[in-house]
């Protein structure tokens, strides 16, 4: 039986200045990204956290749809006011190192980082995915709400793998699926949390460098086979690294370099 989420479980194990010191805690929501819009507008701090037990419309990117079943999982999200009118693409590579690592301590477990944002796994069947980030910056509407960008972090947990919905079956794999034993969900948000303020902090203190090199130590895009997906869009090449911007750079047949600021990653891995 999988423990209840609870704020005061979560809050005991931080050591975080702000982060998780305001959480917002749901029993359902329709996603924790869309809720952090409209608590941020009224007035939550930096480091602020929605958590919610199921989601009816998790979301991924470009619209798709985060498989969100009610207490097995967590869906967080993280509340950031960086300076300046664009944030920087690095901290969507900061959050997923963070994630990683909240899971490491946790459970022992090393995710690797697929480019740009999926934590990934392996198992004897291949890679599996087994979280996801979803950054959104948002213009505040009012004066007194400045721009702000909700860090969105969903993690399989306990969910068994006959609970996934067909099309991610496949693909998908959660922490209980490798351990054979439950998580707790809520030593894990605040690990995921301590990690998440300590790189930011870094970040904010000029370590970007730093960042984008333990991003490529966990990194299992780079030197793969790699399909590049837009939406006008597909190349195929070998992913050579990353920018200091955290763009994807991509080595053509061709051997020219190309470089994909926003785009979706298939591994070929070495199949075609
Ligand atoms: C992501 O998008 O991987 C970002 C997921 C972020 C989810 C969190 S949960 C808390 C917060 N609130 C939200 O509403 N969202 C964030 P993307 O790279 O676009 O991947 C989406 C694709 O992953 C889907 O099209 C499916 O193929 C697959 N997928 C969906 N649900 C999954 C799951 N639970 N586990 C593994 N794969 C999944």
């Amino acid at each position: 039986m999988t423990l209840a989420l609870s704020i005061e479980s979560i809050q005991k194990k931080l050591t975080t200045h702000s982060f998780g010191k305001q959480i917002l805690l749901f029993d359902q929501i329709d996603s924790t990204n869309n809720e952090m819009q409209r608590q941020a507008q009224s007035g939550l701090s930096e480091g602020g956290v929605i958590l919610a037990e199921a989601q009816s419309q998790g979301k991924g990117r470009l619209g798709r749809k985060w498989f969100s079943p009610p207490g097995v999982n967590l869906y967080l999200s993280v509340l950031l006011r960086p300076s300046g009118p664009n944030p920087s693409p690095l901290l969507s590579l900061l959050s997923a190192v963070a994630a990683a690592e909240g899971i490491e301590t946790t459970t022992g477990l090393s995710p690797t980082l697929k480019w740009p944002n999926d934590l990934l796994v392996s198992t004897p069947s291949g890679e599996r995915k087994i979280g996801g980030i979803l950054l959104e910056f948002s213009q505040g509407t009012l004066p007194t709400s400045p721009p702000f960008l909700t860090v969105g972090i969903g993690i399989n947990v306990n969910v068994r793998s006959n609970q996934f919905p067909s099309e991610i079956t496949a693909g998908a794999t959660s922490l209980y699926e490798l351990l054979h034993e439950e998580v707790d969900r809520n030593l894990l948000a605040a690990m995921l949390l301590n990690q998440c303020e300590a790189w930011y902090t870094r970040f904010l203190s000029g370590e970007q460098e730093v960042i984008r090199s333990v991003w490529l130590q966990r990194s299992c895009t780079l030197g793969k086979k790699v399909r590049v997906v837009q939406r006008y869009q597909e190349v195929t090449g070998v992913a050579e690294g990353i920018t200091s911007e955290g763009a994807l750079i991509v080595k053509m047949e061709t051997g020219e370099n190309r470089v994909f600021s926003a785009a979706d990653v298939v591994h070929l891995n070495g199949l075609e």
